[in-house]
């Protein structure tokens, strides 16, 4: 197939796994065209069967505000027309589905099909889309799209209630590539001594270092951990609340045990260095960063919010609380920390769930599959 993506090409867990559809499937030969105000972070653009097509923003003085949305239809369209595309693919609805729809328009007046998905990721609900100026135009979006995903169940669910919409919302939850995403014993015996002693615990966080992700609770939890125990903390990713966390780090004390590593590129050496991830969010519709640190091998205490239990099954391969419940929270790390037994199954378990239910392999058949099923019916009827 021909698919054009579009999602935000920067941090951030939609673009994530934006990028990562786009690449598992030129992978499996499909021609991946990428429509984005910038090359999607994690591609090198030397992949086999991906095209990226910037979409440029051309500013006039009279423009306050340069019309994005109308600069990223117009490419649409153009791509589409261009490499004869089957089908856009849009991750967050705003204004990702709006601009899709006009480029729909556009090209169905020149007699040109071009249906499109809508993969809602999370925020684009339960944050941006329910803010009142932006809801009527995201409800319509969203019931626009020929073909609409969802990360999560919780998701799903929340879409429909909150936007009181009854059309089919398919779900097709986060994946990671299990091969990539795995612990190396050799690749991290020669890392993880420039992050901790080998006496001392490695914990981690990763975020876009939103208020979502209350970085203040992965902070307090650490110096709580750190005081009972040897340990020392790695903060993948930068955002807003950095600050904030270089702050509480003094606080607590805890700013010479903190590696402030900010945005990198290989997680996936990073993560299996750790031997706990701290995940205390305010809301997650699934959590990728746990996903991707489970599939190396290392369980995350996390909020029980969202989708965050279609992923982690307390005590099994993780451990589930409510938000701002740090004291619970450290005392559960400081434990399962002085546990290497418990520890160990732990992460063993959580393995296993990613590779059991959320490896690439697994996941990228139900997009393939879901595409076949939204060309199939939205196929015109040839009139005789
Ligand atoms: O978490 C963020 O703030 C980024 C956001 C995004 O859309 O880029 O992440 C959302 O999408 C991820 C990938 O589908 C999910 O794993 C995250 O749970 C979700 N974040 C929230 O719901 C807060």
């Amino acid at each position: 197939m021909k698919i054009g993506i579009t999602c935000y090409p920067t941090y951030g867990g939609s673009g994530v796994v934006a990028t990562e559809l786009g690449i598992e499937l030129a992978a499996r030969g499909h021609e991946i065209h990428f429509i984005t105000y910038s090359q999607p972070f994690r591609l090198t653009g030397r992949e086999a069967n991906i095209h990226f097509h910037e979409v440029a923003v051309s500013n006039y003085p009279l423009f306050e505000h340069p019309p994005y949305d109308l600069a990223l239809a117009t490419r649409m369209a153009e791509v589409a027309e261009f490499y004869s595309l089957d089908l856009l693919h849009v991750h967050y609805a705003i204004p990702h589905s709006v601009s899709a729809l006009l480029a729909r328009q556009m090209l169905a007046s020149r007699g040109i099909h071009l249906p499109f998905i809508t993969t809602l990721h999370g925020t684009d609900i339960t944050l941006v889309g329910l803010d009142r100026s932006y809801l009527p135009i995201t409800k319509f979006g969203i019931e626009q799209s020929d073909g609409v995903t969802a990360i999560s169940t919780y998701l799903r669910n929340r879409t429909r209630e909150a936007f009181n919409i009854d059309s089919e919302i398919e779900v097709i939850r986060n994946f990671v590539n299990c091969d990539v995403y795995v612990r190396k014993p050799e690749l991290v015996a020669a890392m993880r001594h420039r992050f901790a002693e080998p006496n001392e615990r490695l914990l981690v966080h990763l975020s876009n270092f939103r208020p979502v992700k209350r970085i203040q609770d992965v902070v307090e939890v650490f110096g709580r951990v750190a005081k009972a125990i040897p340990a020392r903390l790695m903060l993948i990713g930068d955002g807003p609340e950095r600050s904030v966390a270089e702050y509480l780090a003094r606080e607590h004390d805890v700013q010479d045990r903190i590696h402030f590593l900010g945005k990198q590129d290989n997680v996936n050496e990073l993560l299996p260095l750790a031997d706990l991830m701290l995940m205390p969010s305010e809301m997650e519709s699934f959590g990728l960063a746990a996903l991707e640190a489970m599939a190396c091998g290392v369980p995350t205490i996390a909020t029980r919010v969202g989708g965050v239990p279609e992923l982690i099954e307390h005590r099994h391969n993780g451990l589930l609380f409510e938000v701002g419940d740090t004291s619970s929270m450290s005392n559960a790390a400081i434990e399962l920390l002085g546990n290497q037994d418990h520890l160990q199954s732990m992460a063993r378990a959580a393995r296993k769930t990613a590779q059991d239910h959320f490896c690439a392999s697994r996941v990228i058949p139900l997009y393939e599959d879901y595409y076949d099923r939204v060309v199939k019916r939205t196929q015109p009827t040839q009139s005789a």
